[in-house]
């Protein structure tokens, strides 16, 4: 029997592609596996301890997950709108990674749901899985012909670059193969040299102990270093996007600031912020994060009032807040006020006093 062509059955059946999409499929079994890689970079400790797929890479990185599917769709969501610029140069401003400024997974979840609705009509089985722990979602990304994996990790793809999400629906159905296509990032190595912090400096490896995005989401203690790269990202890293050629075309930079006020981020219920960021992956779902990426990006990129934001903050009840705001108060050059607002000797907190006094140290060290 001649092979189906994935296209041409969606668009027999009435479902059209919508723009800023693009499809493709990988026939079943696979054989591919990226077990061995999660394994490694878990091994290695470039996970930094996060779950996601390294909870169990035995399977998230297993191609050949279901024996009733004959075939993976592989789709892809171009997430790039004209709107796009979020640098917030202003002072007082915060910036957020593009593919967070609202969330984009659902226009994927939909379409996917879409063609997940129209098998399941047709009693076939289907298996989905969009930024699920339980699966590596960049692994048919090549082999479906989208694209190729940049030196930033990244899926690439032409005209489109990095800025796309990917989706993947296991189906058991049979389709003709995806032309592989022989793409590569060539003799570039962009993104090595704008990532701020060194975490790409091996080619196709990615180091999340160094990564701006990985931090951004983590419930450790962010590093002092770490916290000055930041800059005045307040969700997610771009840089490894911004400047990756494929990408260029499509991620123009307008007038329009869609940048954070860091000041209203602060003056807010961590509650109400959760609900405002509601797609946002919120380290143990307490809103106290996200005010301590705002402190530090408020640090790294004061406004007048700065300062006496910091200060009123020295009396939060939020652990987080205060031991942020001391560090906060030292980037400004404004450390001396914290002795004069912070309760020293009834805090409690063995980490902020360990913050106070390191900081202290440093200052004294320097005279
Ligand atoms: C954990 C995670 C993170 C972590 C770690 C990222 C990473 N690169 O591993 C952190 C928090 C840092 C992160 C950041 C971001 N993430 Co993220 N993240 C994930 C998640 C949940 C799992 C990724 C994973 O398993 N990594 C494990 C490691 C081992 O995989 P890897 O880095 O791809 O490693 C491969 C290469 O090293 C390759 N390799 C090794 N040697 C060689 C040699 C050659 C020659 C080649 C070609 C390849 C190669 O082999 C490994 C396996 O394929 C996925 C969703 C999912 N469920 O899959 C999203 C996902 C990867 N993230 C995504 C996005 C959008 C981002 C950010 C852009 C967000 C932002 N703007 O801040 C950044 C980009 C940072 C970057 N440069 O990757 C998208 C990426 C889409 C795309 N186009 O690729 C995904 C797929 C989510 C989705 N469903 O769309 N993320
Ligand atoms: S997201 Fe930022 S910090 Fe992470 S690898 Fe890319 S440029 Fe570097
Ligand atoms: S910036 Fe260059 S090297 Fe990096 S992923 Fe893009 S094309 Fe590849």
């Amino acid at each position: 029997m001649k092979d189906i062509n994935l296209l041409n059955y969606l668009s027999e059946n009435n479902i059209d592609i919508p723009d800023g999409f693009n499809i493709s499929v990988v026939r079943l079994p696979s054989q591919l596996n990226k077990s061995l890689e999660i394994n490694r970079a878990k091994e290695e400790n470039r996970h930094a301890n996060m779950k996601f797929t390294f909870s169990d890479p035995n399977y998230s990185g297993l191609g050949d997950k279901f024996e009733w599917a004959e075939s993976c769709i592989i789709v892809s969501y171009s997430y790039i709108s004209e709107d796009s610029s979020n640098l917030g140069f202003l002072p007082g401003r915060g910036s957020i990674a593009r593919f967070a400024k609202e969330d984009f997974y659902i226009p994927l979840k939909e379409f996917i749901n879409q063609i997940k609705e129209h098998f399941k009509k047709k009693n076939l089985r289907t298996a989905e899985f969009i930024d699920n722990p339980k699966h590596y979602d960049r692994l048919f990304f090549e082999q479906s012909g989208l694209g190729w994996q940049g030196k930033s990790t990244m899926m690439l793809s032409p005209g489109k670059g990095p800025w796309q999400l990917i989706g993947n629906i296991y189906v058991e159905k049979k389709f003709g193969l995806a032309i592989e296509k022989d793409y590569s990032c060539g003799s570039c190595n962009l993104c090595q040299i704008s990532c701020p912090t060194g975490a790409l400096d091996e080619d196709f490896i990615l180091d999340s102990n160094k990564c701006i995005s990985y931090w951004l989401q983590s419930p450790d203690i962010i590093p002092h270093d770490m916290r000055e790269k930041i800059g005045n990202r307040f969700y997610g890293c771009d840089e490894c996007l911004i400047s990756c050629p494929p990408g260029q075309g499509v991620a123009t930079n307008n007038n329009i600031d869609s940048s954070v006020d860091l000041v209203q981020v602060l003056n807010s219920d961590s509650s109400d912020l959760l609900e405002l960021y509601n797609w946002f992956y919120i380290p143990k779902r307490n809103g106290d994060f996200l005010k301590r990426n705002a402190i530090i990006a408020l640090a790294n990129n004061p406004s007048s009032d700065t300062k006496e934001v910091f200060i009123n903050l020295l009396k939060s009840n939020s652990d987080l807040v205060r031991l942020y705001c001391i560090w906060g108060l030292w980037k400004i050059g404004e450390f001396e006020v914290v002795s004069q607002n912070l309760d020293i000797e009834n805090e409690k907190n063995e980490m902020i006093l360990e913050e106070y006094q390191r900081l202290n140290e440093m200052i004294y060290s320097n005279k």
